[in-house]
C-alpha cells in the first residue's frame, strides 16, 4: 500500500510523516507475536530471525502493516518486565523497519517500551490498554508524531475474562472511545495520528462479542478509523468448538463481517488467506457504494 509524506485526508493515518491512506480499501495488520506465550502464535518467533522472517514473509502476502509484540496479553497472562519486553522487541522492531517497505506497529502499554521501538524505525504504537497504563505514553506518541491505536478492555488481560458484564456494550465501548480520543488529544496527540479498537475479545463474552460487530457501523461517527482483531479468537472457537488451529474460516466470516461493519484495518494471523476476504468484502462494499 503506497504511502506519501503529508496527511490531508481525514480517511488517512499520519505516522510519523508518513499518510498511510485508509479509504482505498481495508488494510491487513499482520501479526507477529515474539512472546513465549500468545494464545496462538506463542513460542514460534521467539528467535529474531524466524520473527523477521516470518514478517517479511507476511509483507510479501500484502501486509499493509506489521505489529509487534512482546506481551502476551490473552485471557488470564502475566505482565512482562519492561526490559524483558525491550529485549525481545527491540532487535526485531529494527530489523523489520530496515527491511520492509510496509510501516510497523507495535504493541505495549508502556512508554519505555514506545520510546525505544519509536527510535528503531516504528511508526505506530498499539496500546490495548488506551494509554491508561502508563501516563507517559501519549506524550511519547504525541512527541514522535506516532500513530496510536487506542482499544477498548475491561479490566487487565489477567481478570478480563471472569466476569465481563456491561448494560449496553456498543454504548458503553463508543463512549470509553470517544474519552480515550479526547485524553490523547489533551496530551498532544492529533485527531489523525489516531485509529479506534471496540477491543474483541478484551472482557467480553460471546454476546458481547457478536453486539459488537453487529454494532461497529455505529462507530463510525466518533470519526476516526476502525481496527478490529478478531483473528482466531476465542468466540470463534466458541461458535464453531474448535481449537486454535481449526478458526481459519470462522476467521475469514468474522473478517467480511467487520470489513460489512466498516472497519478499516483488520489485525491477522492469517495474512495470505484474509487478503482474498478483503478484496471480496471491499468488492462488495463498494459495490453496495454505486
Ligand atoms: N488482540 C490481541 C493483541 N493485541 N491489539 C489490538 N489493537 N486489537 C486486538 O484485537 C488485539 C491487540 C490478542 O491477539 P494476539 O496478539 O494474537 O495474542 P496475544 O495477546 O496472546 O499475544
Amino acid at each position: 500500500m503506497p504511502t506519501s509524506n503529508t496527511a490531508q485526508s481525514p480517511e488517512a493515518l499520519r505516522a510519523r510523516g508518513r499518510a498511510i491512506p485508509l479509504d482505498a480499501g481495508p488494510l491487513l495488520m499482520g501479526i507477529l507475536n515474539v512472546t513465549p506465550d500468545s494464545f496462538s502464535d506463542g513460542g514460534l518467533y521467539l528467535d529474531p530471525e524466524a520473527a523477521v522472517a516470518h514478517a517479511m514473509a507476511m509483507v510479501e502476502q500484502g501486509a499493509d502493516l506489521i505489529d509487534i509484540g512482546a506481551e502476551s496479553s490473552r485471557p488470564g497472562s502475566d505482565p512482562v518486565g519492561e526490559e524483558e519486553e525491550i529485549r525481545r522487541l527491540i532487535p526485531v522492531v529494527s530489523e523489520v523497519c530496515r527491511r520492509a517497505s510496509v510501516p510497523v506497529s507495535v504493541d505495549t502499554t508502556k512508554a519505555g517500551v514506545a520510546r525505544r521501538a519509536l527510535d528503531a524505525g516504528a511508526a505506530i504504537i498499539n496500546d490495548i490498554s488506551a494509554l491508561r497504563s502508563d501516563p507517559r505514553m501519549g506524550q511519547v506518541v504525541a512527541e514522535a508524531g506516532a500513530g496510536l491505536v487506542l482499544m477498548h478492555m475491561q479490566g487487565t488481560p489477567k481478570t478480563m475474562h471472569l466476569a465481563p458484564s456491561y448494560r449496553d456494550v456498543v454504548a458503553e465501548v463508543r463512549q470509553f472511545l470517544a474519552e480515550r480520543m479526547r485524553a490523547a488529544q489533551d496530551v498532544g496527540v492529533c485527531q489523525e495520528q489516531i485509529l479506534l479498537d471496540p477491543g474483541i475479545g478484551f472482557g467480553k463474552n460471546l454476546e458481547h462479542n457478536l453486539s459488537l460487530l453487529e454494532g461497529l457501523e455505529s462507530f463510525a461517527s466518533l470519526g476516526r478509523p476502525i481496527l478490529v482483531g478478531v483473528s482466531r479468537k476465542a468466540f470463534i472457537g466458541q461458535v464453531l468448538d474448535r481449537p486454535i488451529g481449526e478458526r481459519l474460516m470462522g476467521t475469514a466470516a468474522a473478517v467480511a463481517i467487520a470489513i460489512l461493519g466498516g472497519a478499516r484495518v483488520l489485525r491477522v494471523h492469517d495474512v495470505a488467506q484474509m487478503r482474498d476476504v478483503v478484496k471480496v468484502a471491499h468488492a462488495f462494499m463498494r459495490r453496495r457504494a454505486q
